[in-house]
């Protein structure tokens, strides 16, 4: 064994990886070399939390002339005034960088996803790329924090507008904005979030699309109606303010009651699968608490969305937001996204496929480039999550049982992790300063990592075969793959079906990569590649023996969807959930993981905090919990007539950067416009009417 200094680990060491364990490698375990300084561009400006937004009411309101020419003097709408809360959410000025506003104009986004339907709440995805961030409000907000201190902030207030702990913590009360309505011009009020609560997260036979269960908002947790505008949270910790993060995009943005309870089974003859199918891309001016309403929907080419006449949200002059009367979703490619964004047809993208870095870097570096083009921090990262379920989560047949059983064994995916040479992985995507060697767990780019907390197994081709001899895996045929014991799925090759989500170039490059190095360790891995619906499906049903995944906000922050770090519900982690009757087959160390994430939860002490996350890291990495593959920076692409982006906006933290950049409060100078709104001077119809109002 190597003398611990000759491997450069500092004195005092900060791991606690157990000396037997070092001599058993060619290569000891040690922290994951000092990524390439790569400067984010975009110096951001940090604010206080009160500096963005308050609610409070103003002597006048505001709004479009042609929506007062066209629609409330012809009485088809009632004046501005009546239309807005009593206190409707005021942006302050000072914190939009190019100050108020003009109407006007549009935002022409570009996607690669397809909607399947409109029930966020049940499930349905709307193709991403921003259209469902766009329609969603939720209790809280979080993607805007990005400017401010991660140690002393809290989420924003949204549709709950404030709340109030209990002196002994284990109560919430919260309080809804008063008065707002749906674009539709039914109020909204606590139904609509009793409804969300009772008939889509804890009704077991529902999942809402980004996976909201009970439990992430605490085991145990509860919510209950007080009045129309006050519902109480109960919990079983005390103080457990990291749920207030839950409550923000993905996890807690009710839909319209009024519109979804008449379908769903409790009310009706409807199966659960007619509730979820109940409103189809065709379904048009689905209800929204959003800025834009969804006026038109052309497969395989575009969705337009039309501003929200009732939006809830002002400038401090009064000026009903969004300040841009449309939103356009072209529906093409995560690539394409790029490209046209670049080239100016499209207006906005997160370049986060570092396949398009350089070509994206060259043409936004030209004079005449219509769009920005700024770098953020390394918080694009891809992790291999291993199905760790032994139990019967997504039905193994015998050979994806056994695979399931050696993914339960450390020898097995330290032999795995070592054998992956993640420099190649990085160079395939792209050569320069971008990408890094990820050994797994956090993201660099989130202020908890700790890299001394961090064990990375370096690439060692010979340390890996050894380590798979030690799971007990040997090539019986002389084929060059390993086989499974004899007695077990039939002493065959060991063969892995990897989940990949074909939409992406990058991750589909990254899953070859992974297919390769596998067969030089022994390992014969099968792609199962899939569009991102499909993956989705697959994987939240346990249907996959590995997955390459792009990581999400609880890797990227930490605090936002932090329950998805380890299975702490039947249901929250990627890659070990609970079969449909039972239990989450805990190993010892993820065991660890769950109590450390717990504690996290229920702590208020930031420097607690910090050391149980250096806790997390440590152990997840040291048990290899998820396989780190690659990291790297995203840039925003965004046209440059737009006004009020946020400098620095990362693409990627705490939600994505069609919600940090908040879209409500951007808007194009008058000299600026460009004729390329599809539905000019016209307003959402009436829910399930076709296109906008007649
Ligand atoms: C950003 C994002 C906005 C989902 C999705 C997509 C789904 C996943 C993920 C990203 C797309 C864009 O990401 O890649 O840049 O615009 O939509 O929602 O990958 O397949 O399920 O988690 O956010
Ligand atoms: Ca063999």
């Amino acid at each position: 064994m190597r003398n611990l200094r000759n491997i450069g680990l500092a004195a005092g060491l900060a791991l606690s990886v157990s000396v037997s364990a070092l001599s058993a490698y060619a290569s000891e375990p040690t922290v994951p070399p000092a990524p390439t300084p790569f400067p984010a561009e975009g110096k951001i400006n940090y604010v206080a939390r009160d500096s963005i937004l308050e609610f409070k009411a103003l002597p006048q309101y505001h709004e479009p002339d042609w929506v007062t020419e066209k629609y409330v003097k012809t009485g088809k709408l009632p004046p501005v005034k009546d239309r807005l809360p009593k206190e409707p959410l005021v942006f302050k000025t000072g914190n939009m960088q190019d100050g108020i506003g003009v109407y006007g104009d549009t935002m022409r986004h570009v996607i690669g996803g397809r909607p399947e339907g409109w029930n966020y709440g049940a499930g349905q995805t709307q193709g991403w790329g921003g259209i469902d961030i766009g329609l969603s409000e939720c209790l809280t907000r979080t993607a805007p924090l990005f400017q401010v201190e991660a140690k002393d902030t809290e989420p924003l207030p949204n549709l709950a507008r404030s709340w109030d702990w209990s002196s002994d913590g284990h109560k919430l009360t919260m309080h809804l904005v008063e008065g707002a309505k749906w674009s539709d011009g039914v109020a909204f009020n606590a139904d609509d979030v009793m409804f969300y609560w009772d008939d889509e997260v804890v009704d077991p036979n529902v999942s809402p699309l980004n996976g909201a269960t009970q439990e992430t908002f605490g085991v145990g947790t509860t919510l209950k109606k007080i009045d129309d505008y006050t519902v109480e949270w109960t919990f079983k910790e005390a103080f457990p303010k990291q749920y207030l993060y839950a409550m923000a995009y993905g996890t807690f943005c009710p839909g319209p009651a009024h519109i979804l309870k008449p379908q769903h089974p409790k009310y009706s003859k409807n199966t659960y699968d007619q509730f979820k199918n109940a409103f189809p891309p065709e379904f048009m001016n689905m209800p929204v608490m959003g800025a834009w309403v969804p006026v038109e929907y052309r497969p395989d080419d575009i969705i337009v969305m039309r501003r929200n006449p009732y939006y809830w949200k002002v400038d401090e002059k009064g000026n009903q937001l969004p300040y841009l009367n449309e939103l356009q979703y072209k529906l093409s490619t995560w690539a394409d996204r790029d490209v046209q964004a670049v080239a100016g047809s499209a207006d906005f993208s997160n370049l986060e496929q570092p396949e398009n870095f350089v070509a994206s870097l060259k043409r936004a570096a030209e004079a005449n480039a219509p769009a920005r083009l700024a770098f953020g921090p390394r918080l694009i990262g891809y992790n291999l999550r291993m199905n760790f379920s032994a139990n019967g989560w997504g039905n193994p047949d015998e050979r994806g049982q056994a695979v399931r059983e050696l993914n339960r064994n450390e020898d097995f995916r330290k032999a795995v992790t070592m054998a992956l040479d993640r420099k190649a992985l990085g160079d395939s995507l792209v050569k320069g300063p971008f990408t890094a060697i990820y050994a797994g767990g956090l993201s660099s780019g989130t202020s908890f990592y700790d890299r001394d907390s961090t064990v990375y197994y370096p690439f060692d081709l010979e340390g890996a075969k050894a380590e798979l001899a030690k799971a007990g895996l040997k090539d019986t045929d002389g084929d060059g793959f390993v086989n499974f014991p004899a007695g077990t799925a039939g002493g065959k090759n060991v063969e892995v079906v990897m989940l990949v989500n074909n939409d992406y170039t990058t991750d589909k490059s990254l899953a070859e990569g992974v297919v390769a190095q596998m067969e030089k360790l022994g390992i014969r891995v099968v792609l199962n590649g899939l569009n991102g619906t499909q993956r989705d499906a697959s994987q939240y049903s346990g249907r996959f023996d590995w997955l390459v995944r792009r990581n999400d906000q609880e890797l990227t922050s930490v605090v936002q969807n932090t329950e998805q770090l380890a299975p702490v519900g039947p249901k929250t982690s990627w890659n070990h959930r609970a079969p449909e009757s039972g239990e989450v087959d805990l190993m010892p160390f993820e065991k660890d993981l769950v109590d450390i994430v717990n504690k996290f939860v229920s702590s208020e002490d930031n420097d607690q905090r910090a050391s149980l996350m250096k806790q997390f890291q440590k152990i997840s990495t040291e048990h290899v919990y998820n396989v780190g593959l690659t990291e790297y920076p995203g840039a925003l692409i965004i046209n440059k007539r737009f006004s009020n982006i946020p400098q620095g906006t990362p693409i990627f933290m705490f939600n994505w950067a069609e919600d940090s950049i908040i879209r409500e409060r951007v808007f194009v100078a008058a000299d600026k416009q460009a004729k390329y709104e599809l539905f000019p001077e016209e307003l959402p119809g009436k829910p399930g009417d076709k296109g906008p109002m007649d």
